[in-house]
């Protein structure tokens, strides 16, 4: 029999339609519930209100992240296909790239935020996490947004870059547009582009040379294209990458942590107890509020994805908070448990495109939540925490908080 009527007589597999807008404000403030809509729905559906492919459970999510040859970043990993529009800015040399060209580039970064680097950081990271935690004790009423999960990394990040003090809030207002650019070209991201303005410059300027003190991660991007790893026209877009990625991930990383915490007293005294849970503590609550919730691909080539055709040139929506809330592979996935070990969840993505600054966020987020432990008996939410939207990030404004000391 030829093989098209053999094709014609499968059954069809079913891939669910479903009109259902991630976007929409309801879904930002609170996206669980359409997590689980689509992760029931089936392992790949249709997303028709945006026209993508989505998927939820925990091991299409994985199969996604792994095949980074079908499923490539260089068309963008937000809704926009760069092959059909192109891009907001010029793209990105690590996050928008496919191998060969994004080896050798991942390759300088992991080298410059290598374990190495970060045995010597620790002291200073810690030290000012110490500073941190004591100041906001003194104070006692905090909005912990603004005066924790904000101002540390704020501080140590651009430090350890070897960005001087001035402007650094800039960064801010880069990173919300970067990740609201992820996003459809909805109200948000129009209000970041136009809050950005002439920040881009700032940024773009920040990744020259001149403005990098010596020993810092920026100077070692630059030293790398002494030595011919990169050139140097390429050095000052991987600084901007850290620019981009390195304050509003870890940002809103802390922030959610400190959230769960605050809504968890019966977790944080665990905590209290055990401050060596810290470490734990921070992957847990990234994996039951994972900061970069979504990320997209794009299929090069017509493939099948449980038994689900997918065809070429199409967008695939990962939706990475909803795997790491997968029953199918969390028991009591719903529960924020800082004894779990989270281990294999994907908050920070899988495989090649798998999040390169991983263990500077554990870093300040272990260095934080294990300085509150031992220095803080109680965390009390004192007020509605609110939140900041945006089409990528799971994030908070604001989060008052009172520290009852030790
Ligand atoms: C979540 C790279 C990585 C990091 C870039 C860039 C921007 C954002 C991120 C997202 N990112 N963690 O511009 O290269």
């Amino acid at each position: 029999m030829p093989s098209s009527l053999q094709l014609e007589t499968r059954p069809a597999v079913d891939l669910p339609q479903l009109d259902l807008d991630p976007y929409s404000i309801a879904s930002l403030m609170d996206p669980y519930p359409l997590h689980e809509q689509v992760r029931e729905a089936g392992p790949v559906v249709y997303l028709t209100p945006w026209q993508v492919y989505a998927v939820a459970r925990y091991e299409q999510v994985k199969a996604v992240l792994s095949d980074h040859d079908t499923y490539i970043s260089g068309a963008g990993v937000g809704l926009t296909n760069f092959n059909l529009e192109p891009p907001f800015r010029p793209r990105s040399l690590v996050l928008e790239a496919d191998p060969p060209a994004h080896t050798p580039c991942r390759a300088v970064l992991a080298r410059v935020l290598s374990p190495t680097v970060l045995r010597n950081l620790r002291p200073v990271f810690e030290a000012e996490a110490e500073a941190l935690v004591d100041q906001c004790l003194e104070l006692g009423a905090i909005d912990g947004i603004k005066a924790l999960a904000e101002r540390y990394p704020l501080k140590v990040f651009p430090d350890a870059v070897g960005l001087a003090a001035e402007g650094r809030e800039n960064l801010l207002l880069y990173g919300d547009m970067v990740f609201n650019a992820n996003g459809p070209r909805n109200e948000l991201l129009a209000k970041s582009t136009e809050r950005v303005g002439p920040v881009t410059e700032w940024i773009m300027r920040r990744c020259q040379r001149d403005m990098l003190a010596p020993g810092g991660f920026g100077a070692q991007i630059w030293e790398a294209a002494d030595r011919g790893d990169i050139t140097h026209e390429q050095a000052p877009m991987l600084v901007r990458s850290l620019l981009s990625a390195g304050v509003d991930t870890t940002i809103n990383g802390l922030g959610n942590a400190l959230f769960c915490l605050a809504t968890h007293p019966e977790e944080y005294a665990k905590l209290h107890s055990d401050p060596s849970l810290a470490r734990y503590a921070f992957d847990e609550a990234l994996r039951y509020e994972s900061t970069a919730q979504t990320f997209y691909r794009t299929t090069v080539r017509d493939t099948v994805l449980a038994g689900v055709p997918i065809p070429a040139n199409c967008k695939v929506l990962m939706m990475l908070a909803a795997a790491n809330r997968d029953p199918r592979k969390w028991p009591d996935p719903d529960r924020f448990l800082i004894e779990r070990r989270p281990a294999g969840h994907v908050a920070f993505g899988a495989g090649i495109h798998g999040c390169v600054g991983q263990a500077i966020a554990r870093l300040e987020g272990e260095l934080v939540l294990s300085i509150l432990a031992r220095r803080v008996r109680r965390i009390e939410l004192i007020g509605e925490p609110t939140r900041r939207l945006n089409n990528t990030l799971r994030a908070l404004d604001a989060l008052p908080l009172r520290l009852i000391p030790a």
